[in-house]
């Protein structure tokens, strides 16, 4: 399907997502943000896609959602639209591994919907800020929640107070990305990096993504807990009898997702 919002390309076993509206440095419209949602839901059911990577271009990820459509909105149309909320829900929902690949500027939605994906890999040039403040707002999409749980409250707090930018160094030394990619060699990586993922069991995938996942949401013990049986679980797949006779074997595994 053709969006107007977004370019699609899959390569191999992994689906590059574009966001596209060059003209507003990939401003997170309404419509961007449930054609993102979904070509996400579509990828998820689509057997040939195993990784996802999601784009913006060398200037920007997106710098923030559309402040042009978001002015003339009032509570009452926010909370009767849930402008963003559904969509929102439904991009966190995406059960297939997620990688932002954040060049330029990742600003308010756009630094929130970089956070919703599984990890970041940042260009040498990512700015990354929550500068709602400075129009009034808070973050809408899980800033306030998201950003103090990747660096902590303090830094959180001060970026969230003062809608200040945090480059890709410092960024990368309080723990929102993973690593920093020349700018030009970006989205080359990010694809090699998913194409690595698309080689492993999608079924040891997909229990990983979800235990990670869940230490946001549970207690220390309750975690552990869930991972156990997840772990557990998985011996009862024939990839775990074939990546350990693989290993055993010095040979490379072939899994098959059973
Ligand atoms: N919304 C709409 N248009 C935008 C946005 C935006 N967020 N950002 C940039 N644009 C447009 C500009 O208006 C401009 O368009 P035009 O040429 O027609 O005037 C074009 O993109 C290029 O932008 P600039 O000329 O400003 O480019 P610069 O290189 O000079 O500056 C900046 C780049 C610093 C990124 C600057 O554009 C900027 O500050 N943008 C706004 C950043 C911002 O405040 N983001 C937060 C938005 S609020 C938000 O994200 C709330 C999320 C919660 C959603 C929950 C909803 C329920």
């Amino acid at each position: 399907m053709a969006y107007k919002t977004l370019l699609i390309e899959t390569k191999d076993n992994v689906e590059l997502i574009r966001l596209n509206r060059p003209e507003a440095l990939n401003a997170l419209n309404s419509e961007l943000l449930s054609e993102l949602a979904d070509a996400l839901s579509k990828a998820d059911l689509d057997p040939k896609v195993r990784a996802i990577v999601i784009t913006g271009s060398e200037k920007a990820f997106a710098a923030g959602a559309d402040i042009k459509e978001m002015s003339e909105k009032s509570y009452a149309d926010l909370a009767a639209e849930r402008l963003f909320a559904d969509d929102a829900d439904r991009i966190t929902a995406t059960r297939k591994p997620v990688i932002a690949a954040v060049a330029g500027y990742a600003l308010g939605g756009g630094c929130e919907l970089a956070m919703m994906c599984d990890f970041i890999l940042a260009a040498d040039n990512a700015k990354f800020g929550q500068p709602e403040i400075n129009l009034g707002i808070i973050p809408g999409i899980g800033g306030t929640q998201r950003l103090t749980r990747f660096v902590g409250k303090s830094k959180a707090m001060e970026m969230i107070l003062t809608g200040r930018f945090m480059e890709a160094e410092e960024a990368e030394r309080a723990g929102l990305v993973s690593r920093i990619v020349p700018a030009k060699k970006l989205v080359e990586e990010a694809v090699s990096v998913a194409d690595k993922i698309a080689e492993k069991s999608a079924i040891s995938v997909a229990a990983a993504k979800e235990a990670v996942n869940r230490s946001y949401e549970m207690t220390l013990t309750e975690g552990v807990r869930f991972e156990r049986a997840s772990f557990q679980g998985l011996f009862a797949t024939e990839d775990q009898k074939e990546g350990m006779a693989a290993f055993a074997e010095k040979r490379e595994p072939q899994f098959r997702d059973k």
